[in-house]
């Protein structure tokens, strides 16, 4: 779709609905002809702001800044109008009403982004850096994203490699081809040198991209047997009465879920059903939603009640979240206690809570707070910004582990043959590819106007 449109001029509002002003984007090989045709003007200068007044024919609509960027001096590296408008409301819908009926077409999802990769005016991480910077709130999020969109940062790590890889491919390429002819051999210490080296980059850039990754969509699960207290706490950790709160065991059926925030980060919080045995269809359901639910986040708060003894419920619940990030947290603490240290064999640290009172809150979302805390982005490391590249790079460490087993053999083709695809990955991974499929499902999924 993004190649077959690749010689229309497309068009866009750049600005969300509300904003006092309102941009329109064009960008293609019609856009001055269009910005000609409604304003009157003949001719604009190379990014020159000039006032002027828009026509539909003899009737004067708006009075705006006009911007023109002639190629390659824009964002896409095509020539490139943008009028500012009165307000991003009707009147600017309908002067992008115009510039369509003047032959523009409506921008895809990410068609500017993708035009400004395919016109080198940024590599595809930067496009993909600076889609995130425009979405997110997250400040670890913003800070990497504007190194990788302003300095290249991730591309610049990986580039370096690339000289040395092209060369030992270069010298197999001899070898395998011209075996009388080639005097020298290949410095097998120098590639063993080289798979370290751009292991360990790649494996830095997997960390620190996991890392991100799980901090914009960290997750925290209320987890805990009917009635001990779940949607109390939920509410008090969100601050305010959201979930049900009922003595009546089961209330909380499905799950609901808001955001709040830790050390400055906006993360999601899970009100679960809990998981207990039950006839109840519908309750079943939010019991079995419940277990999903614990695969996908990346905290468990198991809740329990202390005015009770533990029970085979808690156990199971106990065993079931036994791979995951946990937080233990005996509720009721204002009532007597029946639960003595029944959970000590299971965590060190218990923390001895009542939503009633408020005491032991503070503990608990210092905790919440240290396990965020665990495993944050190094914000001076790069990142990949899209699932296909840190799928790239997972395989990439895969072959580079394959190549060092062919280190001291004498199969130089495979050797070839390996090199060659490690070669490609890492082109791949700065940005050097043609593959239409991946492009279109990278920039689909950019947000409209980009
Ligand atoms: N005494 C006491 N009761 C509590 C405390 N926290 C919650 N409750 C009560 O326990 C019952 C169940 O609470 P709820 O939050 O709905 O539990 P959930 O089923 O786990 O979501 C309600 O009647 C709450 O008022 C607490 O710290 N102390
Ligand atoms: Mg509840």
């Amino acid at each position: 779709m993004y190649f077959e449109r690749i010689n229309s001029t497309i068009c866009t509002l750049a600005t969300a609905k509300g904003s006092t002003i309102g941009i329109v984007r064009i960008s293609g090989k019609g856009a001055l002809k269009i910005a000609s045709k409604l304003t009157k003007k003949h001719q604009f200068e190379d990014r020159k702001i000039c006032f002027a007044k828009l026509y539909d024919g003899e009737n004067v609509i708006e009075q705006c800044i006009v911007l023109p960027f002639f190629s390659p001096h824009s964002f896409t590296g095509e020539d490139v109008v943008e009028l500012q408008l009165h307000g991003a409301e009707g009147n600017a819908e309908q002067i992008l009403g115009l510039v369509i009926k003047n032959g523009a077409v409506p921008a895809l999802r990410g068609e500017f982004s993708f035009r400004a990769v395919l016109n080198s005016k940024m590599t595809l991480n930067q496009a993909l850096a600076v889609n995130t910077l425009v979405t997110t709130q997250n400040p670890v999020a913003i800070e990497l994203s504007r190194k990788a969109a302003f300095e290249n940062k991730t591309v610049k790590t990986l580039e370096t490699l690339i000289p040395s890889w092209d060369r030992s491919y270069t010298m197999l390429t001899a070898i395998v081809d011209f075996p009388d002819q080639i005097a020298g051999n290949l410095d097998f210490n120098e590639v063993s040198e080289l798979i370290k080296s751009t292991k360990s980059a790649l494996n830095r850039l997997k960390t620190n991209s996991e890392s991100l990754k799980r901090l914009v969509s960290y997750t925290i699960l209320l987890l805990g047997r009917p009635n001990v207290g779940k949607s109390s706490l939920f509410n008090t950790l969100v601050d305010r009465d959201r979930a049900i709160v009922s003595e009546i065991p089961g209330t909380t059926r499905d799950y609901i879920s808001e955001t709040y925030n830790v050390r400055g980060f906006q993360v999601r919080l899970i009100d679960s059903a809990g998981i207990r045995e039950t006839e109840n269809e519908l309750e079943c359901r939010g019991v079995d939603k419940s277990r999903k639910l614990v695969d996908t986040s990346d905290l468990v708060v198991l809740v329990f009640d202390s005015s009770q003894p533990l029970s085979d419920e808690d156990r199971a619940l106990i065993r079931e979240t036994s791979i995951k990030s946990r937080v233990f947290v005996k509720n009721k603490s204002d009532l007597e206690d029946k639960i003595g240290d029944s959970l000590s064999g299971f965590s060190d640290s218990v923390i001895s809570l009542c939503c009633r009172t408020g005491e032991g809150l503070a503990e608990l979302k210092s905790r919440i707070e240290e396990e965020l805390a665990e495993n944050l982005p190094d914000v001076n490391e790069a990142v990949f910004f899209s699932e296909w590249q840190s799928d790239i790079s997972e395989k990439l460490i895969s072959q580079l582990e394959e190549l060092s087993l062919y280190l001291d053999s004498d199969q130089v083709e495979i050797f070839q043959f390996c090199v060659r695809e490690i070669l490609n990955g890492l082109k791949n991974l700065v940005g050097d590819f043609t593959d239409q499929d991946v492009f279109e499902k990278i920039f689909g999924g950019f947000c409209l106007g980009k």
